[in-house]
Protein backbone atom coordinates (compact mmCIF):
# COMPACT_ATOMS: atom_id res chain seq x y z
CA UNK A 1 0.00 0.00 0.00
CA UNK A 2 2.93 2.08 0.07
CA UNK A 3 4.17 3.85 -2.92
CA UNK A 4 7.99 3.08 -3.18
CA UNK A 5 10.11 5.84 -2.22
CA UNK A 6 13.23 6.86 -4.58
CA UNK A 7 14.57 9.72 -2.54
CA UNK A 8 16.60 8.50 0.27
CA UNK A 9 17.01 11.21 3.39
CA UNK A 10 19.55 10.59 5.21
CA UNK A 11 19.55 12.77 8.37
CA UNK A 12 23.17 12.40 10.53
CA UNK A 13 22.32 13.28 14.19
CA UNK A 14 25.38 14.25 15.56
CA UNK A 15 24.77 14.23 19.49
CA UNK A 16 25.85 12.37 22.52
CA UNK A 17 24.01 14.50 25.00
CA UNK A 18 22.06 11.31 25.61
CA UNK A 19 24.35 9.10 27.51
CA UNK A 20 26.72 9.15 29.77
CA UNK A 21 30.03 8.92 27.26
CA UNK A 22 31.40 11.37 24.82
CA UNK A 23 31.97 10.02 21.04
CA UNK A 24 28.75 9.12 19.47
CA UNK A 25 28.52 12.49 17.83
CA UNK A 26 31.38 11.10 15.43
CA UNK A 27 29.14 8.11 14.75
CA UNK A 28 27.28 9.39 11.25
CA UNK A 29 30.43 10.92 9.79
CA UNK A 30 32.25 7.50 10.21
CA UNK A 31 29.31 6.18 8.05
CA UNK A 32 29.18 8.69 5.68
CA UNK A 33 33.28 8.58 5.04
CA UNK A 34 33.06 5.09 4.31
CA UNK A 35 31.50 5.65 1.53
CA UNK A 36 27.76 3.50 2.21
CA UNK A 37 25.59 6.13 0.51
CA UNK A 38 27.64 7.12 -2.56
CA UNK A 39 27.51 2.59 -2.85
CA UNK A 40 23.33 2.50 -2.27
CA UNK A 41 23.08 5.69 -4.93
CA UNK A 42 25.16 3.59 -7.51
CA UNK A 43 23.13 0.41 -6.48
CA UNK A 44 19.55 1.47 -6.15
CA UNK A 45 17.22 3.88 -7.71
CA UNK A 46 17.57 5.83 -4.26
CA UNK A 47 18.65 9.65 -4.71
CA UNK A 48 20.48 10.60 -1.13
CA UNK A 49 20.37 13.70 0.45
CA UNK A 50 22.51 14.10 3.61
CA UNK A 51 21.05 16.92 6.16
CA UNK A 52 23.31 17.61 9.42
CA UNK A 53 21.89 18.24 12.60
CA UNK A 54 24.56 19.36 15.41
CA UNK A 55 23.46 21.64 18.48
CA UNK A 56 25.53 24.78 19.13
CA UNK A 57 25.24 27.37 21.79
CA UNK A 58 23.35 27.22 24.56
CA UNK A 59 23.09 23.71 25.77
CA UNK A 60 26.07 22.14 23.50
CA UNK A 61 25.60 18.53 21.92
CA UNK A 62 27.66 16.59 24.68
CA UNK A 63 27.34 14.64 27.41
CA UNK A 64 29.22 16.88 30.00
CA UNK A 65 27.13 18.86 32.83
CA UNK A 66 26.39 21.91 31.47
CA UNK A 67 25.37 25.41 33.35
CA UNK A 68 23.02 26.08 31.52
CA UNK A 69 21.80 22.50 31.74
CA UNK A 70 21.20 21.44 35.34
CA UNK A 71 19.24 17.64 35.67
CA UNK A 72 15.68 18.11 35.88
CA UNK A 73 13.80 15.71 37.75
CA UNK A 74 17.02 13.35 38.07
CA UNK A 75 17.73 13.75 34.39
CA UNK A 76 20.90 14.53 33.19
CA UNK A 77 20.77 17.02 30.17
CA UNK A 78 17.40 17.24 30.07
CA UNK A 79 17.12 20.95 27.93
CA UNK A 80 20.12 19.79 25.14
CA UNK A 81 18.53 16.30 24.45
CA UNK A 82 15.03 17.76 24.14
CA UNK A 83 15.79 20.46 21.58
CA UNK A 84 17.60 17.93 19.77
CA UNK A 85 15.26 15.19 19.69
CA UNK A 86 13.00 18.81 18.67
CA UNK A 87 15.33 19.49 16.05
CA UNK A 88 15.75 15.78 14.80
CA UNK A 89 12.00 15.29 14.85
CA UNK A 90 10.76 18.66 12.29
CA UNK A 91 13.66 17.04 9.97
CA UNK A 92 12.42 13.99 9.70
CA UNK A 93 8.70 14.99 9.94
CA UNK A 94 9.25 16.90 6.72
CA UNK A 95 10.82 14.41 4.94
CA UNK A 96 8.62 11.24 5.61
CA UNK A 97 6.26 13.76 4.82
CA UNK A 98 6.62 13.95 1.64
CA UNK A 99 7.10 10.25 1.23
CA UNK A 100 10.55 9.91 1.30
CA UNK A 101 12.89 7.19 3.13
CA UNK A 102 13.95 9.02 6.45
CA UNK A 103 17.61 7.21 7.58
CA UNK A 104 19.27 8.68 10.68
CA UNK A 105 22.57 8.32 11.71
CA UNK A 106 23.39 8.60 15.54
CA UNK A 107 24.55 9.97 17.51
CA UNK A 108 23.01 8.15 20.78
CA UNK A 109 19.89 6.35 21.07
CA UNK A 110 18.37 9.19 22.37
CA UNK A 111 17.74 10.59 19.28
CA UNK A 112 15.40 7.98 19.04
CA UNK A 113 12.69 10.13 20.71
CA UNK A 114 13.55 12.47 17.45
CA UNK A 115 13.09 10.37 14.73
CA UNK A 116 9.98 7.83 16.35
CA UNK A 117 7.98 10.81 16.93
CA UNK A 118 9.02 12.84 13.79
CA UNK A 119 7.81 9.67 11.68
CA UNK A 120 5.05 8.85 13.52
CA UNK A 121 3.52 12.26 13.25
CA UNK A 122 4.00 12.44 9.46
CA UNK A 123 2.65 8.67 8.93
CA UNK A 124 -0.99 9.63 10.76
CA UNK A 125 -0.88 12.75 8.37
CA UNK A 126 -0.26 11.19 5.40
CA UNK A 127 -2.14 7.42 6.37
CA UNK A 128 -5.55 9.57 7.74
CA UNK A 129 -4.75 8.74 10.90
CA UNK A 130 -3.19 5.00 11.03
CA UNK A 131 -0.45 4.34 13.35
CA UNK A 132 3.31 3.30 12.80
CA UNK A 133 4.18 0.20 13.73
CA UNK A 134 7.83 0.15 15.67
CA UNK A 135 11.01 -2.50 15.91
CA UNK A 136 13.49 -2.07 18.34
CA UNK A 137 16.46 -3.93 17.77
CA UNK A 138 18.53 -3.40 20.60
CA UNK A 139 20.94 -5.18 23.72
CA UNK A 140 18.93 -2.78 25.79
CA UNK A 141 15.54 -2.28 26.43
CA UNK A 142 15.56 1.98 26.47
CA UNK A 143 12.44 2.38 28.23
CA UNK A 144 13.05 3.56 31.94
CA UNK A 145 10.85 6.80 33.00
CA UNK A 146 13.21 9.53 34.39
CA UNK A 147 11.84 7.96 37.81
CA UNK A 148 12.82 4.49 37.46
CA UNK A 149 16.38 5.22 35.70
CA UNK A 150 19.39 4.07 37.18
CA UNK A 151 21.95 6.23 34.97
CA UNK A 152 19.36 9.38 34.39
CA UNK A 153 20.75 9.37 31.36
CA UNK A 154 18.04 10.08 28.47
CA UNK A 155 19.87 7.35 25.97
CA UNK A 156 18.16 4.60 28.15
CA UNK A 157 14.36 6.46 28.10
CA UNK A 158 13.75 7.00 24.25
CA UNK A 159 10.94 4.71 24.02
CA UNK A 160 9.24 5.88 27.34
CA UNK A 161 9.38 9.46 26.36
CA UNK A 162 8.39 8.34 22.21
CA UNK A 163 5.00 6.36 23.90
CA UNK A 164 3.79 8.91 26.62
CA UNK A 165 5.06 6.83 28.97
CA UNK A 166 7.67 9.45 30.16
CA UNK A 167 5.83 13.04 30.68
CA UNK A 168 7.13 16.43 31.18
CA UNK A 169 8.59 16.71 34.15
CA UNK A 170 5.48 19.05 36.29
CA UNK A 171 6.47 22.35 36.33
CA UNK A 172 9.21 22.27 33.69
CA UNK A 173 8.32 22.86 29.97
CA UNK A 174 11.15 21.07 28.54
CA UNK A 175 10.02 17.66 26.16
CA UNK A 176 6.25 19.40 26.30
CA UNK A 177 6.65 19.35 22.63
CA UNK A 178 5.87 16.15 22.38
CA UNK A 179 2.22 16.09 21.62
CA UNK A 180 -0.42 13.51 21.47
CA UNK A 181 0.08 13.68 17.26
CA UNK A 182 3.95 12.33 17.53
CA UNK A 183 3.13 9.48 19.97
CA UNK A 184 3.09 5.40 19.08
CA UNK A 185 0.84 3.12 20.59
CA UNK A 186 3.48 0.23 22.53
CA UNK A 187 0.48 -2.48 21.05
CA UNK A 188 2.53 -1.87 17.70
CA UNK A 189 6.14 -2.53 18.90
CA UNK A 190 8.17 -5.26 18.86
CA UNK A 191 12.20 -5.40 20.88
CA UNK A 192 14.65 -7.60 19.11
CA UNK A 193 17.98 -8.69 20.68
CA UNK A 194 17.29 -7.73 24.62
CA UNK A 195 20.06 -9.29 26.70
CA UNK A 196 20.40 -6.44 29.34
CA UNK A 197 16.59 -5.10 30.62
CA UNK A 198 17.00 -3.05 34.15
CA UNK A 199 14.31 -4.43 36.81
CA UNK A 200 11.97 -1.49 36.38
CA UNK A 201 11.93 -2.05 32.85
CA UNK A 202 11.02 -5.76 32.95
CA UNK A 203 8.00 -4.52 34.88
CA UNK A 204 7.02 -1.77 32.38
CA UNK A 205 7.51 -4.55 29.68
CA UNK A 206 5.24 -6.55 31.31
CA UNK A 207 2.39 -4.56 32.21
CA UNK A 208 2.25 -2.92 28.56
CA UNK A 209 2.44 -6.09 27.36
CA UNK A 210 4.85 -5.10 25.09
CA UNK A 211 5.88 -7.59 22.35
CA UNK A 212 9.64 -8.75 22.82
CA UNK A 213 12.19 -11.20 21.82
CA UNK A 214 15.41 -11.67 24.12
CA UNK A 215 18.69 -12.88 22.80
CA UNK A 216 17.44 -16.05 23.94
CA UNK A 217 14.71 -15.76 21.93
CA UNK A 218 16.97 -15.67 19.06
CA UNK A 219 19.39 -18.78 19.99
CA UNK A 220 15.82 -20.69 21.11
CA UNK A 221 14.11 -20.21 18.12
CA UNK A 222 16.32 -18.87 15.15
CA UNK A 223 16.43 -15.49 13.58
CA UNK A 224 14.04 -16.44 10.58
CA UNK A 225 10.99 -17.73 13.02
CA UNK A 226 11.53 -14.48 15.56
CA UNK A 227 11.13 -12.18 12.59
CA UNK A 228 8.16 -14.11 11.30
CA UNK A 229 6.41 -13.67 14.45
CA UNK A 230 7.12 -10.20 14.87
CA UNK A 231 6.08 -9.50 11.33
CA UNK A 232 2.91 -11.40 11.79
CA UNK A 233 2.42 -9.48 15.20
CA UNK A 234 2.31 -6.03 13.49
CA UNK A 235 0.83 -7.08 10.44
CA UNK A 236 1.25 -6.26 6.76
CA UNK A 237 -0.83 -3.20 6.35
CA UNK A 238 1.35 -0.79 8.37
CA UNK A 239 4.34 1.54 7.91
CA UNK A 240 7.10 -0.10 9.82
CA UNK A 241 10.12 2.22 11.35
CA UNK A 242 13.17 -0.18 12.67
CA UNK A 243 15.08 1.89 15.47
CA UNK A 244 18.25 -0.14 14.65
CA UNK A 245 21.03 0.46 17.71
CA UNK A 246 24.02 -1.36 16.90
CA UNK A 247 25.13 -2.86 19.94
CA UNK A 248 22.35 -5.82 18.99
CA UNK A 249 24.97 -7.00 17.25
CA UNK A 250 27.68 -9.18 19.27
CA UNK A 251 30.54 -6.83 20.30
CA UNK A 252 32.57 -9.29 17.73
CA UNK A 253 30.86 -7.25 14.63
CA UNK A 254 30.34 -4.05 16.46
CA UNK A 255 32.95 -3.53 19.03
CA UNK A 256 32.96 0.40 18.52
CA UNK A 257 29.67 1.04 20.88
CA UNK A 258 29.50 2.72 24.46
CA UNK A 259 27.69 0.07 26.41
CA UNK A 260 28.53 -3.68 23.88
CA UNK A 261 26.96 -6.39 25.53
CA UNK A 262 27.84 -10.46 24.88
CA UNK A 263 26.67 -12.28 23.21
CA UNK A 264 24.50 -10.94 20.20
CA UNK A 265 23.15 -11.33 17.38
CA UNK A 266 25.86 -12.33 14.20
CA UNK A 267 26.40 -10.20 11.77
CA UNK A 268 24.13 -12.85 9.38
CA UNK A 269 21.43 -12.59 12.00
CA UNK A 270 21.47 -8.66 11.58
CA UNK A 271 21.48 -8.44 7.89
CA UNK A 272 18.65 -10.84 8.19
CA UNK A 273 16.28 -8.55 10.10
CA UNK A 274 16.86 -6.26 7.44
CA UNK A 275 16.38 -8.14 4.40
CA UNK A 276 13.18 -9.41 6.15
CA UNK A 277 12.29 -5.71 6.63
CA UNK A 278 13.06 -4.75 3.42
CA UNK A 279 10.95 -7.32 1.39
CA UNK A 280 7.81 -6.51 3.53
CA UNK A 281 7.49 -3.59 1.23
CA UNK A 282 6.69 -1.50 4.54
CA UNK A 283 9.56 -0.04 5.83
CA UNK A 284 9.41 4.09 5.88
CA UNK A 285 12.47 4.98 7.93
CA UNK A 286 15.27 3.33 9.69
CA UNK A 287 17.94 4.68 12.06
CA UNK A 288 21.24 3.44 13.29
CA UNK A 289 22.59 4.54 16.02
CA UNK A 290 25.67 3.99 18.78
CA UNK A 291 28.36 3.93 16.57
CA UNK A 292 31.10 5.54 18.82
CA UNK A 293 34.33 5.85 17.21
CA UNK A 294 36.24 7.30 20.48
CA UNK A 295 35.27 3.10 21.86
CA UNK A 296 37.96 0.32 20.25
CA UNK A 297 39.15 2.92 17.32
CA UNK A 298 41.18 0.44 15.73
CA UNK A 299 37.78 -1.69 15.39
CA UNK A 300 36.07 1.24 13.74
CA UNK A 301 36.52 -0.05 10.66
CA UNK A 302 34.92 -3.68 11.79
CA UNK A 303 31.66 -1.80 12.99
CA UNK A 304 31.52 0.15 10.13
CA UNK A 305 31.00 -2.27 7.99
CA UNK A 306 28.92 -4.13 9.72
CA UNK A 307 26.51 -0.86 10.32
CA UNK A 308 26.82 -0.89 6.63
CA UNK A 309 26.15 -3.67 5.64
CA UNK A 310 22.68 -3.72 7.86
CA UNK A 311 22.16 -0.77 6.65
CA UNK A 312 22.60 -1.71 2.94
CA UNK A 313 20.06 -4.53 3.39
CA UNK A 314 17.23 -2.35 5.08
CA UNK A 315 17.00 -0.72 1.28
CA UNK A 316 17.56 -3.81 -0.70
CA UNK A 317 21.43 -4.14 -1.24
CA UNK A 318 22.48 -7.53 -1.95
CA UNK A 319 25.25 -7.79 0.72
N1 LIG B 1 19.29 0.59 30.93
C1 LIG B 1 20.46 1.40 31.23
C2 LIG B 1 20.03 2.83 31.54
O1 LIG B 1 18.88 3.18 31.37
O2 LIG B 1 20.90 3.58 31.96
C3 LIG B 1 21.46 1.34 30.10
C4 LIG B 1 21.03 2.03 28.85
C5 LIG B 1 22.03 1.79 27.73
C6 LIG B 1 21.48 2.35 26.48
C7 LIG B 1 22.27 1.85 25.35
C8 LIG B 1 22.50 2.45 24.16
O3 LIG B 1 21.45 1.49 24.21
MN1 LIG C 1 19.56 1.68 22.39
MN1 LIG D 1 21.70 -0.46 23.29
MN1 LIG E 1 13.96 -4.10 -3.71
Amino acid sequence: FLASPSHLAVVAAKYSCGAPIGGAEHGPDALIDAGIFSEIESKTKYKCTIDHIAQSGTFGNTNEAHDADPDINGMKRPRAVSLASKQISECVYAHAREGKFVMTLGGDHSIGIGTVTGIARAIRERFGGSELSVLWIDAHADINTPETSPSRRIHGMPVAFASGLAQSPTGHSVFDWITASHLINLKRFVYIGLRDVDEAEERIIAENGIKAYSMDDVRRYGIVKVMGLALEYLGDETPIHVSYDIDSLDPEWAPSTGFPVTPGLSLEEGIHISRRLHATGNLVAMDLVEVNPLVEPGKLGTTVKSAGSVIQAALGVAV
